[in-house]
């Protein structure tokens, strides 16, 4: 297949890009190199280094052989986005190239307004390039199992529920209800891909995925490969600011009671998944949710085993209840429905527990470096505060 991935440059794009070429398809990426400023704006860098678009490239092609093609830019701008899809003529459109931070969306109104419209702009154009180009290809777009929210109801795994109201029955969308204006973008963005399924039948795969963490996926072999690695507190997600913190001898910050649970899964299986959603697409005009994760643990769980994993190596370190950033259930019910992946052969290949060691170790190499960076572990977005700290 010929794939375009929107977002190759980032912590899953290019792990992606590379298990795609492995599997002996043809990548086109795009990115805008985003990620990478963001990240020096709130303080901060990926705790390992990463090379330059071109190099990373060339370090694929060196070590793997593969050719992979790339294009500078940003999907927001409509002309842009139509022209690499009319050039290029892909089975498959991959959509990453989304602000990805809940923190970062909720530092100011400026912030809230760039995630909201980037995400949203970015999506709306690519369902247009799509239909102006070829409504054959497939839209597989990364969407995020923070859209539920955390109800008192098992979430099930489709665009639409059966409900009756005041004794009339009726099918409406799936109850969503978002925890940032990140998140809330992802709903945004359903939404909008369903509309486009309903008035001109695109093909799209919507998918769920919890927090991925790890260094690690089968074609990262060499540290020229290595795919960026976040830990500040807007673009880092917990588990790998847990390892960090445990290299820092940092207690470890788990936000109010920490019983917020969610449904976690490894760099390896998230781009052994999307291979899979990629290769085995919907039937045209098909509209397919896909809830995309492995295990389900609270924040506590997995303070555990990286408290655990990290005393095995010899670093003793604490686990420290901060005072929590965000406005969210830290006790709750959770309990997503999962039967797509399965059914297309997704078998997880490791748990949490086997894998914190290697990602531990790997980052213990660069501990000179994280250190620079410590600064900017500690949270510093609080859901409550902002409104009134805006004085424009
Ligand atoms: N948390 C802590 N301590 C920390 C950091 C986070 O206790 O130091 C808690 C948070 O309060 C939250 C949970 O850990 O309850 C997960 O937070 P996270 O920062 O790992 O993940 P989140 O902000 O939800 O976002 C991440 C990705 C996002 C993706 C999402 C999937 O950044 O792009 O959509 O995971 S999900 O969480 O299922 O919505």
């Amino acid at each position: 297949m010929k794939i375009v991935v929107l977002g190759a440059d980032g912590y899953l794009g290019w792990p992606l890009s590379l298990r795609l070429m492995a599997r002996g398809h043809d990548v086109v990426g795009v990115d805008n190199f985003a990620t990478r400023k963001a990240v020096k704006e709130v303080g901060s860098d990926s705790a390992i280094p990463i090379l330059s678009m071109p190099d990373r490239i060339k370090a694929a092609k060196e070590i793997h052989g593969f050719k992979m093609k790339f294009h500078e830019g940003d999907v927001t701008k409509y002309e842009l986005l139509h022209k690499v899809l009319k050039e290029e003529k892909p089975d498959a459109v991959v959509h990453f190239a989304e602000q990805r931070s809940a923190p970062y969306s909720m530092i100011d109104v400026k912030h809230a307004a760039y995630t909201l419209s980037n995400n949203i702009v970015g999506s709306v154009n690519l369902i247009y390039a799509i239909m102006a180009v070829d409504p054959n290809i497939a839209s597989v777009k990364m969407g995020t199992m923070g859209e539920f929210g955390t109800p008192n109801f098992d979430i099930p795994e489709s665009a639409f529920v059966d409900v009756e109201i005041n004794g009339r029955k009726d099918r409406i969308t799936t109850p969503k209800f978002a925890g940032s204006w990140y998140h809330w973008t992802k709903v945004h963005d359903t939404n909008n891909l369903l509309f486009a399924n309903k008035v001109w039948g695109i093909t799209a795969t919507d998918i769920m995925q919890g927090p991925v963490y790890g260094t690690r996926t089968k074609e990262i072999t060499d540290e020229r490969l290595h795919t960026r690695f976040d830990f500040d507190q807007a673009w880092g997600t917990v588990v790998n600011r847990f390892c960090v913190e445990s290299v820092l001898g940092m207690p470890l910050t788990a936000y109010g009671k920490g019983g917020q649970i969610r449904g976690y899964l490894s760099l390896e299986d998230s781009v052994t998944a999307l291979s899979l959603l990629i290769e085995n697409p919907p039937k045209k005009g098909e509209y397919r949710v896909a809830n995309q994760f492995v295990e389900l643990l609270s924040v506590n769980n997995i303070a555990s085993l990286v408290q655990k994993t990290a005393k095995g190596l010899g670093i003793n370190v604490e686990i420290s209840h901060v005072d929590n950033p965000r406005v969210e259930a830290d006790t709750h019910y959770y309990n997503p429905e999962i039967k797509v992946l399965p059914s297309l052969g997704f078998h997880p290949s490791l748990k949490m527990a086997d894998i914190l060691g290697q990602v531990i170790g790997d980052l213990m190499r660069y501990k000179s470096r994280m250190e620079k960076f410590k600064g900017s572990i500690m949270p510093q977005t609080r859901w409550r505060d902002h409104p009134s700290a805006d004085t424009s």
